[in-house]
């Protein structure tokens, strides 16, 4: 029986531990349209968030007009603010996400 295969054979998604991946913030926009109702909703969709943290950062993203939503690799990240944004334009709604390196 083998028992020594690497990692990286075993566990395709192994990663050497001298390249961790490159981290992405997702930021939500703020803008004069979008119900605060419906980012909430997205929110919680989208991102997984509690009713009172999808509040919180709505609120934080209407008052100084963006907040960081959470922290993802590269992938994850482009795919959830792809998601968030395809739902607010099927809505009709301007409503924003962007993604940016971690540094
Ligand atoms: N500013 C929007 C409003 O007053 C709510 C909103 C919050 C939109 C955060 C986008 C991001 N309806």
């Amino acid at each position: 029986k083998i028992t020594a295969l690497p990692d990286l054979l075993t566990r395709p998604k192994a990663r050497l531990r001298s390249q961790p991946p490159k981290l992405f913030k997702v930021i939500l926009l703020n803008d004069d349209f979008t119900p605060r109702d419906f980012v909430v909703q997205i929110l919680r969709q989208v991102f997984r968030m509690t009713e009172s943290e999808a509040l919180g950062v709505m609120l934080t993203a209407h008052k100084q007009g963006a907040c960081v939503v959470a922290v993802y690799t590269c992938e994850v990240a482009e795919t959830k603010a792809q998601a968030a944004n395809d739902a607010a334009r099927d809505h009709g709604y301007p409503l924003a996400f962007t993604t940016e390196r971690e540094e």
